[in-house]
């Protein structure tokens, strides 16, 4: 049995972190069955991030190792339509969302002002006095920090747009008139993909990322076809 070890359910998206909602598209897009525990603290996962996946009695963190380590023990074969170009172009789009867009969202998210403002009354006001008061400032002060600490809070804002329209017209354009990154079938990118894409246009977040992602239809199209399919 499989059981994930996530976030609960947030801002209208089946989970808040595109980790997450990466790991749990995956299990979904190869039929697998599992079993879903809510964790707050990613302080309990044994990298300290969430998610974390129990596979019978082993734990293992990291969404790119959890995809590898199923797809290898189970023999699943979600990317085995693809030739070697297809499976770097899938490794590439892996990296692009994971590595890049998924940080600009956590920037416009958590650092920017207009993006603060609206996440922190949404994840902190029902917390009880003092957490309320002092939950907001540390956590954003440590992913100020690790953003610093990987570069992209040292650019401007509209640098960091700048960049971001670059990585969605990528996407879009890879996509073109294809359902899925795999082609006519999913694979392995397509979870990278929709645990940050829906993140940012199905989201109930209207900050500046997310209304840029809003206008690429092709991508917003991908979110609505994924979700109906898989998450319906
Ligand atoms: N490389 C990790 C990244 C996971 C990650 O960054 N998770 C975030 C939530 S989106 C987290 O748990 N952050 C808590 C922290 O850094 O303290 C993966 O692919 O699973």
């Amino acid at each position: 049995m499989i059981t994930l070890f996530q976030f609960p359910p947030a801002l209208k998206v089946p989970n808040p972190s595109p980790f997450c909602l990466k790991v749990e598209t995956f299990l979904r897009l190869t039929g697998l069955e599992y079993q879903v525990k809510s964790v707050a603290n990613p302080g309990k996962g044994p990298k300290g991030k969430l998610p974390f996946i129990k596979l019978d009695d082993e734990v293992i963190a990291d969404s790119a190792i959890i995809l590898r380590t199923l797809d290898q023990r189970l023999a699943l074969g979600l990317d085995n339509h693809l030739d070697a170009a297809g499976r770097g172009r899938a490794l590439a789009i892996t990296r692009l969302c994971d590595e890049h867009l998924a940080p600009l969202m956590v920037y416009f998210r958590w650092i920017d002002e207009a993006g603060w403002n609206e996440l922190r009354p949404v994840f902190f006001d029902r917390l009880p006095w003092p957490l309320r008061a002092l939950l907001p400032k540390l956590v954003r002060g440590k992913i100020h920090k690790s953003l610093l600490a990987q570069g992209l809070a040292r650019h401007s804002r509209d640098e960091l747009l700048a960049f971001a329209r670059e990585d969605l017209q990528a996407l879009s354009d890879l996509l073109g008139a294809a359902p899925y990154f795999g082609g006519l079938q999913p694979c392995s990118a397509d979870a990278s993909a929709y645990g940050v894409l829906a993140n940012l246009i199905l989201s109930s977040l209207n900050n500046p990322l997310s209304q840029l992602a809003r206008e690429y239809p092709v991508l917003v199209a991908y979110c609505e076809r994924l979700r109906d399919k898989f998450w319906a």
